[in-house]
């Protein structure tokens, strides 16, 4: 395999070194703000997407034709490798993920085997394959997967949940039970993300949506050593690994020390502060508030420069959302954005120069 994209914006700013210019993909990306997608989904249901590699490539590809990101993610859900593994586990378009029967004992522990990922999710590989082999130079393929913390809220809470209120009754009143369940997720998590980059793909992103909800002292007591031993676990396989979380900004540097390359940070804090937060040695990925995108073009072309400014120029800046596209996105929109931030900095020097004035 050529080494994981050489000659590719995105992987030269998550490894913090310069790039041709500022790279930019958007999470959620591939999705219903997309007509294409829609097009896709009336036909199929999300389920039958993602067990269809043909399906599932198309998808992801989609995004990378219309928008001209940097970047290609893996359509697929952070829920799909433990419903290949765990019964009763299903997709509801508007709600998310549902768990028929949750996980509230030790007994319930059992339910989790260690995931087989070529036997029970094959068809992701056979996307990851696909995808690699359609995808044009210099724009690679991100794998990624859901964190510990943030699959074991789907399994414990039944569903999505406003205050994860069952979560963390297990967590800090059976300390064991839920060490067990975030070590046996660490795993479910850690044998999908190597098998999806043996199978090509050239960075990983791991998810850990809802993790916000906790203090640092509960991150990095309950969480961290589950999620470290996720990525921790990638470093022999030289792949950037992104890690993210929504309302985050507390545990920017815990979610570093869990072993990122890069974090993602959302709007709620600056650039400039994340990177105090991070130190050296760790890129930034985000941040601008997707709502920006239902803004007028001038309000948007300004907050997107913001964005840019607050990053001041630095190298290991990859531009993304604070989080997922919102489904009623114009996509005109998204791609207003990557032409401004491919612009950025081309003419005068460089995308790696401080803005001048
Ligand atoms: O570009 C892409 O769309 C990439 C594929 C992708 C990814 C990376 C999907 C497809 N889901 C995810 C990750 C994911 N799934 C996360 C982490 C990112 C984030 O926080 O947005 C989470 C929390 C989920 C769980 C999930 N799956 C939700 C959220 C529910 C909740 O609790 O708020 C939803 C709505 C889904 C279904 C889903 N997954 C993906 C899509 C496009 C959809 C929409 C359903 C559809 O089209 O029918």
């Amino acid at each position: 395999m050529p080494p994981a994209g050489a000659a590719s914006p995105f992987i030269a700013a998550c490894r913090g070194q310069p790039a041709s210019r500022v790279p930019v993909w958007f999470m959620r990306q591939a999705g219903r703000s997309l007509p294409e997608y829609r097009a896709v989904r009336e036909r199929h249901s999300f389920a039958e997407v993602v067990a269809d590699p043909e399906l599932a490539a198309e998808v992801t590809l989609q995004p990378v034709r219309r928008l001209g990101v940097d970047a290609a993610i893996l359509f697929s859900d952070i829920v799909t490798p433990v419903q290949a593994i765990v019964d009763g586990i299903h997709i509801e378009a508007e709600r998310g993920p549902v768990v028929v029967a949750p996980f509230r004992t030790k007994a319930d522990l059992a339910r989790l085997r260690p995931l087989e990922p070529e036997l029970d999710v094959p068809y992701v590989l056979d996307t990851v394959r696909l995808v690699r082999s359609r995808l044009p130079a210099g724009v690679p393929l991100i794998g990624f997967a859901g964190a510990p913390f943030t699959v074991a809220s789907y399994l414990v809470e039944g569903g999505r949940s406003r205050d994860h209120r069952r979560t963390k009754a297990l967590m800090y009143g059976e300390p064991d039970v839920w060490a067990d369940l975030v070590d046996r997720l660490a795993g479910v998590a850690l044998a999908s993300l190597r098998a999806q980059v043996e199978a090509g793909a050239q960075a990983v992103q791991l998810f850990d949506s809802w993790v916000g909800t906790l203090s640092e002292a509960d991150y990095r007591r309950y969480v961290l050593p589950a999620s470290a031993r996720v990525l921790d676990g990638l470093a022999d396989l030289d792949v950037p690994r992104i890690h993210f979380g929504v309302g985050a900004g507390h545990l920017l540097s815990a979610m570093a020390d869990a072993g990122a390359d890069v974090v993602g940070v959302d709007w709620r804090i600056s650039l400039d502060e994340a990177r105090r937060r991070l130190g050296a040695g760790v890129a930034v990925q985000g941040n601008l508030d997707p709502a920006a995108l239902f803004c007028p073009p001038a309000v948007l072309a300004a907050r997107v420069r913001a964005v840019l400014a607050a990053n001041g120029g630095r190298p290991g800046h990859v531009f993304n959302l604070g989080w997922g596209v919102l489904p009623d996105t114009d996509p005109a929109a998204l791609r207003t954005v990557v032409e401004i931030v491919h612009g950025h900095g081309q003419g005068s020097g460089g995308a790696e120069q401080p803005p001048s004035g």
